[in-house]
């Protein structure tokens, strides 16, 4: 469908390719807010996408990359002030202050409507608004929602093309009648005293102004599958979570499947994509999702995940051939890279990319940059947004409407003391105790510092889209739900010893870890019991063929109680917060931990 010229009349009804009533006023009301010069339904053609991404490049959104070296790849630069999640400026408008709770930022709804309408008002004059329809999860599965996302950029719609299951099967997964999610997205001038990400769960509606950048637009992902997704989820009795799904199959060919909650930037794709070191000759490893799991009881009585994403939104900086092939491969076609460096011929770069770094080229702001320059070349936040398809460790399930049944639910942060390699909670309010409290280190997915310790529940801190007390309580609950839930273990790859250098080598060696909770799950290793949960001994975790040695394996392992009962304390800094709220039986977790130690 070509683009109507600009003399065309603005909106065209019939151009729609819905006869969604609702959809099309709402569309329609936006129009006369927002004053486009034209809307534009996108089909999620191919041919769409060719002339999508010709227009960006003529706009100078994109820059196609070397097309020998990276077929179908681009490259887009972000607004220096907009490279990441801004937790300040995100809200949750419920209709009273106690349903957000106090880990979210609320203002009333209808303030918060007028203050946006407002900013809105004819803000896309000499634009085209896009009219984005996306599935969050297959076609046919009880999970899965229709989500329609208006905006202004082009990026936004090329990205959710990659990152969604977007165009005419949205449309006919919505019919006539369907519900859907309304989104609502301009970059107005990326001013960031003008930068809002507001949900309204009671209206099933986001609204996202002067950002064009990750989970900040992309309305799928953090906005609809997380902070909606979890409210929805405690309503309709299933979970939202901000966590990978991965399959573990043995040289037997038995097979697995885990699910792991780590913060933003703390190795989930590494995690689902990893690949087995030699000594685990038999063991494969494949990718459900890396970011988002939607999970229900099954008919079986067990927790079952489906990915509602179709692609990854990764970070960049670090990944290589030897830390990630998989990712390395998902991003070397039909990408689009935002923030790398960018190379003389068209090529990109960053830290920790294999090879010499290049003698000269353009770092993320497309200054000259050369490996005497003091500043990183690509910045820390830097990302890929590659088609899930690209994976050549895709699970087939990925695609499944049923999903995959979870064995383990592993929760991991990046903490340099304290919380061992791996443990394993005692039962599953414990496992809630835990996630409940585990913590971690910022980094930089989130405006703000780097590398201070705080509390995430859940890796849910900046995702959970309602009171944080009324969450740990339905997940609670969800326990009675579950005939058979899953195992619930904690992990922390990122713990350094006093050289200030990690003790565990990390990446595809993670799986000698994970090869341990699989096999606790089918009850075929021991464990022993200490005040934390059970944890392995050293000699149950296969490290033949590492450098790490048994001393630096016991050292990951270790338990040190006066550093625990300093974590007991710091995580009064979040229960005082929450105290109205929490359930009791977390209160009564505390107090045994404290009796253990
Ligand atoms: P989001 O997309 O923000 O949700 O991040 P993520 O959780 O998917 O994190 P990702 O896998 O992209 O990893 C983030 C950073 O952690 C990268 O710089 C990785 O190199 C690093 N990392 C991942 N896994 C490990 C590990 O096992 N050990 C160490 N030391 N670093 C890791
Ligand atoms: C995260 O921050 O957890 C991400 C990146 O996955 S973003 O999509 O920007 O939220
Ligand atoms: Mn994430």
């Amino acid at each position: 469908m070509p683009l109507p010229p600009a003399s065309v009349p603005s909106f065209v009804p019939d151009a729609s390719p819905t006869r969604h009533a609702d959809l099309r006023a709402w569309v329609e009301e936006m129009r006369d807010l927002c004053q486009p010069d034209q809307v534009y339904w996108c089909d999620g053609s191919e041919r769409e996408r060719e002339q999508l991404t010709q227009e960006a490049v003529d706009q100078g959104i994109l820059i196609r990359l070397n097309q020998e070296k990276l077929p179908g790849c681009y490259y887009h630069r972000s607004n220096p002030n907009d490279v990441a999640r801004v937790e300040d400026c995100t809200f949750i408008c419920t209709r009273t202050p106690d349903a957000a709770g106090p880990t979210n930022h609320w203002m009333a709804p209808a303030a918060m409507y007028e203050k946006l309408y407002d900013l809105c008002r004819g803000a896309m004059k000499g634009r085209t608004m896009y009219v984005v329809p996306y599935l969050m999860g297959m076609p046919g599965s009880p999970l899965t929602k229709v989500g329609v996302e208006l905006t202004d950029s082009i990026y936004v719609v090329l990205s959710m093309r990659i990152m969604t299951r977007m165009g005419q099967v949205a449309w006919d997964e919505l019919g006539a009648n369907g519900k859907f999610t309304k989104g609502l997205h301009s970059m107005l001038d990326l001013n960031p005293e003008r930068r809002f990400i507001a949900h309204f769960p009671q209206d099933n509606t986001i609204i996202s102004v002067g950002s064009n950048y990750g989970g900040n637009v992309l309305l799928g992902k953090k906005c609809l599958a997380l902070r909606l997704g979890s409210y929805l989820g405690r309503i309709e009795g299933w979970m939202a979570e901000h966590m990978l799904i991965l399959g573990v199959e043995s040289p037997t060919g038995e097979k697995n499947y885990v699910a792991a909650a780590f913060p933003s930037a703390c190795g989930k794709t590494n995690f689902a994509m990893l690949i087995p070191p030699k000594q685990f000759a038999g063991w494969k490893i494949t990718t459900v999702g890396d970011d988002i799991a939607w999970m229900r009881p099954g008919p079986d009585g067990r927790l079952y995940a489906i990915n509602p994403e179709a692609g990854y939104f990764g970070v960049v900086p670090g990944t290589n051939f030897k830390s990630n092939p998989n990712a390395m491969i998902s991003m070397s076609k039909d990408t689009i890279y935002t923030n790398v460096a960018l190379t003389p011929d068209g090529d990109v770069w960053w830290e920790g990319k294999d090879g010499e770094p290049p003698a000269e080229c353009l770092d993320w702001q497309g200054r000259p940059w050369t490996p005497a320059s003091k500043e990183k070349a690509a910045h820390p936040n830097s990302r890929f947004a590659a088609p899930m398809q690209n994976n050549p460790a895709l699970a087939p399930e990925a695609n499944d409407p049923n999903g995959v049944p979870i064995s383990a639910l592993i929760f991991g942060g990046r903490r340099a003391t304290t919380l061992p390699l791996v443990f394993q909670a005692f039962n599953w309010i414990h496992g809630v105790y835990v996630g409940a409290t585990m913590a971690s280190e910022t980094t930089a997915a989130a405006t703000g510092g780097v590398g201070q310790v705080r509390r995430d529940p859940m890796a849910m801190l900046p995702f959970c889209g309602y009171n944080m007390g009324d969450y740990f309580r339905h997940w609670l609950r969800m326990r009675k739900l579950l005939k058979r839930p899953p195992k619930v273990f904690h992990v922390n790859w990122f713990r350094k010893g006093k050289d200030g250098k990690f003790l565990w080598p990390g990446y595809g060696e993670n799986m000698r870890v994970l090869k341990w909770i699989v096999d606790r799950c089918r009850g075929r290793v021991p464990a022993y019991e200490t005040p934390v949960g059970w944890m392995p001994e050293p000699e149950d975790i296969d490290i033949t063929g590492l450098e790490v040695n048994v001393a630096e394996l016991t050292e990951a392992l270790s338990l040190d109680v006066e550093e625990w009962k300093r974590e007991v304390l710091l995580q009064d800094e979040l229960f005082f917060k929450l105290y109205a709220d929490l359930p009791k039986e977390l209160i009564f977790q505390r107090e045994l931990l404290i009796s253990r130690l």
